[in-house]
């Protein structure tokens, strides 16, 4: 049932109302100032002398210390002042770049840099000779909220569990999918049980590949960053206990990602209905479960995820590898098994038929974690070039590992040539970024379902750049993608629900639609714009970079998935320590 009559045009944006809950639910728990003052966004673009000027900038905060921009979409140079809202005083004026058009947003644009000001405040740009103007601030600890939220969103799509009022305020909700009997799609008087685990998205199946992908960064974002999460709370039911949150979270996913071997190490690709559910909440959606199909992605990325796990969880340090190792051998003995949608299943389908960057990943992972030569053999075999990671290219993963890692297990001449081809990768980014009007690394191939998911995993590539070289180009490209899924984008949205002056409101996300809470569940990061548009809705552009629609209704550029989560926790992770 859907007894919320949500729709984009009924409900003003209400931020003060999700931020202050935001504020509540993690309060106390973070080192975070608590505070996030909406403030006002130039709102729609003007005309003015034959010109429509937009401007552009990260809605959530800048830190101090970091690079700060506002994109304005202008054909020409433009001068500028900047104030502090609270004593008015002008604090810089300047000229912002020439123009450079920006062929995925259909726009030519300007950067205005607001850098020198380090100082926390409101402060508001004005472009000279017009009322064009946009508001920024600058906060010590303008990532930490958005951060704790952004991993929050797991607890919050936990699947066969209740969600307690007081960990999650009004999105509160019954238990749903208690998964205790599940039944194999080809041997169905098989049933057992495969509880816990996220939901995937906005739909609530299980896929382990995406599963997998998602676990694994959250791992890394651990592993790169333990001193912060060491004490890092979030407030989840586990909060109390001893574990850090970080890995209370992960368990709930590896549990449940644990289910789906089978006796002969083989995985099932997923564990889901036959058909998507339609937007009810999730103790509503009560069809049948199956365990459905195999193949060697989902071998490989369990066994990489579990080869992981075995390092960040000592005392299962044996389960994990055995899992690991039993699903490596399936896969190699089964070495070129896609898996494909029975017709009568119409779930996503997570299929992919190249295995190179799987075999590549988990031989790494394996490696890493047990030093047996078959596996150097096999990552000597099945490195291929890097990549930013997605769920069906996993190649980058392996070079993460391999880096921060591997010093052990390969070849300083090895680790040399692997850095540099990964360096070379991340340098593209940069260049990107450079030619780019609006100083962000998205390419047009970038453009895809998910492309806010792809701006974060390079966000991901370009933090590990940087720590592996301290050279500021990365961290600077790194901080400009942070700043693209905030607002400054051509399509003027902060793609986080609750945080930002024009979030999302109306995210394909089942919970959220389904619920009688004005404010979406908070945390997510929407999917983003591509030209794709799958989904028929109605798009106000065709451009990549700007064709996206805040509406229930899209679910290939307004849906929210853990594999695009995952890095949005990562990057902001970076952003907190990396500064
Ligand atoms: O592989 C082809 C490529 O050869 C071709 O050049 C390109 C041109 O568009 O398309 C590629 O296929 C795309 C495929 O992803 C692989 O990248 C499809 O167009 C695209 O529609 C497909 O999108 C996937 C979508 O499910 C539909 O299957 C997304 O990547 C994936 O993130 C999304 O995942 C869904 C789950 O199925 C269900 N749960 C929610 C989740 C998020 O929306
Ligand atoms: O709601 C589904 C969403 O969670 C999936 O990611 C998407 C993937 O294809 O599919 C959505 O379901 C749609 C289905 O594919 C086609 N009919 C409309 C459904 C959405 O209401």
């Amino acid at each position: 049932m859907n007894n919320n009559t949500r729709t984009p045009s009924g409900h003003p944006i209400k931020l003060a109302t999700a931020a202050t809950a935001i504020a509540l639910l993690v309060a106390g728990c973070t080192g975070g100032d608590g505070t996030q003052t909406p403030h006002i966004v130039s709102p729609t673009p003007v005309d003015s002398a034959n010109e429509t000027v937009s401007l552009y900038t990260n809605q959530v905060g800048f830190l101090p210390a970091q690079k700060k921009e506002v994109v304005v979409t202008t054909g020409k140079v433009q001068g500028f002042e900047v104030t502090r809202t609270d004593t008015n005083q002008v604090v810089l004026t300047g000229e912002s770049s020439q123009p450079q058009m920006w062929p995925l947003a259909g726009e030519s644009a300007v950067f205005i840099d607001v850098s020198p000001l380090t100082e926390a405040g409101q402060y508001r740009l004005t472009l000279n000779g017009s009322d064009h103007s946009v508001s920024f601030s600058i906060r010590d600890n303008a990532y930490s909220d958005i951060h704790d939220a952004a991993i929050k969103a797991y607890y919050f799509n936990r699947a066969s569990f209740a969600l307690d009022p007081a960990y999650a305020g009004s999105w509160q909700r019954p238990a749903g999918h208690p998964d205790d009997l599940a039944a194999e799609l080809d041997n169905p008087s098989a049933v057992r049980a495969s509880a816990k685990g996220w939901y995937d998205a906005g739909d609530y199946n299980k896929y382990t590949v995406n599963s997998g992908i998602s676990t694994y960064t959250l791992l890394r974002a651990y592993m790169d960053f333990r001193d912060f999460y060491a004490d890092r709370k979030w407030n989840i039911p586990e909060s109390t206990n001893l574990q850090p949150d970080m890995l209370d979270e992960i368990l709930w996913n590896l549990d449940w990602m644990m289910t789906m071997q089978d006796n002969d190490g083989s995985v099932f690709h997923k564990l889901t209905t036959l058909n998507f559910a339609p937007d009810v909440m999730p103790h509503e959606a009560n069809e049948q479960r199956y365990f459905v199909g195999k193949g060697t992605a989902a071998a490989l990325n369990f066994a990489a995820v579990m080869a992981t796990a075995a390092r960040v969880f000592p005392a299962s340090a044996n389960t994990y590898q055995a899992a690991a190792e039993r699903a490596w051998q399936w896969a190699v003995q089964h070495p070129n098994m896609p898996y494909r949608n029975p017709e009568n299943v119409s779930t996503g389908e997570y299929g992919d038929s190249q295995f190179a960057d799987e075999f590549a990943w988990a031989a790494s992972e394996l490696l890493m974690t047990t030093g047996k030569s078959e596996y150097y053999d096999a990552v000597n075999t099945h490195l291929g070039a890097p990549s930013t990671p997605n769920w069906g290219g996993t190649m980058g993963l392996a070079y993460l590992s391999l880096l921060k890692e591997g010093q052990s297990r390969l070849s300083a001449n090895q680790i040399n040539t692997i850095q540099a081809d990964f360096l070379a990768y991340a340098d593209q980014l940069v260049a990107t970024d450079a030619a780019s009007g609006f100083h962000v690394a998205m390419r047009e191939n970038d453009f895809v379902w998910g492309s806010n998911g792809v701006a974060m995993n390079h966000g991901m590539i370009l933090a590990t750049a940087y720590m592996l070289t301290q050279s500021e180009k990365y961290r600077t490209t790194m901080s400009h993608l942070v700043d693209y899924v905030l607002g400054k984008n051509p399509t003027g949205y902060s793609f986080v629900t609750g945080f930002g002056d024009k979030p999302p409101r109306f995210i394909h996300h089942r919970q959220s639609q389904a619920d009688t809470v004005a404010d979406p569940v908070p945390g997510f990061i929407a999917g983003g714009p591509h030209s794709g548009q799958q989904d028929g809705c109605d798009y106000s552009s065709d451009l990549p970079a700007k064709s996206y629609v805040d509406d229930w209704c899209s679910y290939a550029s307004n849906e929210i998935a853990i594999n695009w989560n995952a890095p949005l926790v990562y990057t902001l992770a970076a952003m907190n320590n990396l500064y």
